[in-house]
């Protein structure tokens, strides 16, 4: 008997993810349920070849689980999160209710996958904002060469961070212009067809927003809280990939050459950095793919070692459901969860 999983918010952009990457990994689970808000019950997802019918969030007994795989957002996990984890099992938890929790791992596996282990105070770990996981999948090889000082980053965030409803909004807007429709703002604060939107989540008193605050926070929390980092948060019309300039000061010396060596070798990235062939990554290259891809790593002349660098990744996957699958399987690594232990 293998593992049972429930994909909370199966309805979503990231719970259909979830699902396709469950597949697609072969992640051995025997069951798994899909749930979602009441009003979902009964519609069909797909998980590989098999359809699934969801169940409601309110009425399915979470002890009958192994794990639980969230995305339903903030508020339903601060509601549901520690009660399952109370039934027995582990919740996986994509939204930032839990990420500062000091109680909470906060994990990308090839990051910090040992920290996983911390799971039990609460039976939650948490899934990092999606800029972020990206983010520490290029600085932490980097800082582990050469120790990062300081980090200037700023994102190019695709309407899909903003679920299902972004990505209509962008699509609407975009037809509606050829015929000369008035576009409306629903979803995010300003027209983003044809545009640049300076603004995710919400300001903060300090002229911050809470996404930028939350690259900082969860990077600390990761790899390092003694790295300087200062975020500007950018949403773009691109549906899927999320893409990040990154400026990185050094205290020690590292050379573009390196840095490629460095990032090459460590797992789940990809650099793709030939100026001399026109080789370099852009969103809609790596919408669908499991890796964060780096291009661009070039010197930095103003400080004495900086480097900066193009980072782009599948917000949907590395940077929301693929990560949290690879939760689940470090937490299989480790003996945490194993498919003799559900079955003795
Ligand atoms: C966006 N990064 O692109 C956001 C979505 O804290 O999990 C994810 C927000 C979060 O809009």
């Amino acid at each position: 008997m293998a593992l049972r999983v429930a994909v909370v918010g199966a309805t979503g952009n990231v719970g259909r993810e979830l699902l396709n990457i469950l597949d697609e990994r072969d992640f051995p689970a025997d069951e798994v349920y899909a749930v979602a808000s009441r009003r979902s019950v009964g519609r069909e997802v797909s998980w590989g070849d098999r359809k699934l019918k969801c169940q409601a969030l309110d009425d399915f007994d979470f002890s009958k689980v192994d794990i639980v795989l969230m995305s339903a957002g903030g508020t339903l996990s601060k509601q549901w999160a520690e009660k399952m984890g109370a039934a027995g099992a582990i919740v996986i938890d994509n939204s930032s209710a839990w990420r500062m929790d000091p109680d909470v791992p906060l994990v990308v596996p090839e990051v910090n996958g040992e920290d996983v282990m911390g799971y039990g105070k609460k039976n939650i770990i948490a899934n990092p904002n999606c800029s972020t996981a990206q983010l520490v999948m290029a600085l932490k090889p980097l800082h582990d060469a050469a120790g990062i000082k300081r980090v200037v980053v700023s994102t190019y965030q695709s309407v899909s961070g903003a679920g299902k409803a972004g990505m209509d909004e962008l699509w609407n807007q975009t037809k509606g212009i050829f015929v000369n429709d008035t576009p409306t703002a629903e979803e995010f604060s300003r027209q983003i067809a044809f545009n640049a939107i300076p603004m995710i989540g919400s300001f903060r008193d300090d002229g911050f927003t809470d996404e930028e605050a939350k690259m900082w926070n969860e990077t600390h929390k990761m790899i390092d809280p003694n790295i300087k980092l200062t975020v500007t948060c950018v949403r773009v019309p691109v549906f899927v990939g999320h893409s990040e300039s990154v400026n990185i000061e050094f205290e020690d010396a590292i050379t573009p050459e390196q840095a490629r060596e460095v990032l090459r070798n460590f797992d789940g990235v990809q650099v793709i950095d030939s100026p001399e062939d026109d080789q370099y990554i852009t969103p809609i290259d790596c919408a669908g793919e499991w890796d964060t891809f780096v291009s661009r790593v070039r010197k930095d002349p103003t400080v004495e070692h900086g480097l900066s660098l193009w980072v782009v990744s599948d917000n949907l996957r590395k940077g929301a459901a693929l990560n949290a699958i690879q939760i689940a399987e470090e937490l299989i690594k480790r003996g945490v969860v194993t498919p003799e232990k559900v079955s003795a």
